[in-house]
């Protein structure tokens, strides 16, 4: 995944990937790792190019190693700002996931939104309910024209197609390691599903598949709802209304099927996306 909020400061420096020779080989480490995914990854200037992070990490290290300091001294205030918060509901019904969005209504809404991806605005709606059994997210996404290729569980490259993310931080932790209370789910527009966990070692594993419900609804050209819910048990969690938080994240990808340009957009603003640290947080209300 790729640029927003440069120059934070409250977090580690970048993860570096170990094991790359070249340019070549560091970009589809940086991109096995989730890394930085973004057009700006993967266009061959980046080597010269300060919005790609991780190839910057390569120039930081060898040929500029006080420039990239600058820009976290001055950095936004947004990078000192607290973690972004929502609120799940109690449901007193719990939504179907059959693409009504009524019965998401009782929930309160937060929305973001992206850059123009191909001249096309891109914006989603994201409504968070909770009962005993499962945490419940809608994703209400306006985007490009919609395209998905990936048809395989765990698929490489799944992130590209039209889709949703979101990501977990059960104990709210705020680490920068992706531990095995963090998980992630990708879920492109087909309903095919990356998911993965951390690990003791702190990084994410996609050998871990989880039980989640999931369907999408394609309401448009441009927009599409994708709805979810995690049991708690996969969470790891009893959910308690007042008390619970998660640390959280929420994400749009996208590709223009005109021109093959990528880009996401995500509520956090994330630079490395499995780095809990900078995750949201959402609180059990009802
Ligand atoms: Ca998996």
């Amino acid at each position: 995944m790729a640029e927003a909020r440069r120059g934070r400061t409250d977090r580690t420096p970048l993860r570096r990937p170990t094991g790359f020779e070249d340019q070549d080989s560091h970009r589809a480490t940086c991109a096995s790792a989730g890394i930085l995914r973004g057009p700006v990854a993967y266009d061959e200037s980046l080597c010269s190019d300060t919005h790609c992070s991780c190839l910057c990490l390569l120039h930081r290290d060898s040929m500029f190693p006080m420039l990239w300091v600058l820009p976290m001294l001055f950095a936004p205030a947004a990078a000192l700002e607290a973690p972004r918060r929502m609120q799940a509901q109690f449901a007193a019904q719990a939504p179907r996931l059959e693409g009504r969005l009524t019965e998401w209504q009782q929930a309160t809404p937060i929305a973001f939104s992206g850059r123009p991806l191909a001249g096309h605005p891109r914006h989603a709606t994201v409504y968070a309910l909770w009962d005993a059994a499962n945490l419940y997210l809608a994703f209400d996404v306006y985007s490009s024209p919609l395209q998905a290729q990936v048809r395989e569980h765990d698929g490489d490259r799944l992130w590209f197609d039209d889709g949703i993310e979101f990501l977990i931080d059960a104990h709210r932790d705020r680490g920068t390691a992706y531990l095995p209370d963090d998980f992630a789910y990708h879920i492109n527009i087909r309903n095919t599903v990356f998911d993965d966990r951390g690990t003791p070692q702190g990084q994410p594993d996609k050998a871990w598949n989880g039980v989640a419900r999931h369907s999408v609804h394609i309401l448009s050209d441009h927009r599409y709802l994708v709805e979810v819910a995690v049991p708690w048990a996969e969470i790891g969690l009893t959910p308690v209304a007042g008390t619970t938080r998660l640390g959280i994240d929420l994400c749009v990808n996208g590709s223009d099927p005109a021109t093959g340009a990528y880009d996401y957009f995500d509520w956090c603003h994330l630079q490395v996306f499995h780095d809990p640290s900078g995750f949201g947080e959402m609180e059990l209300v009802g």
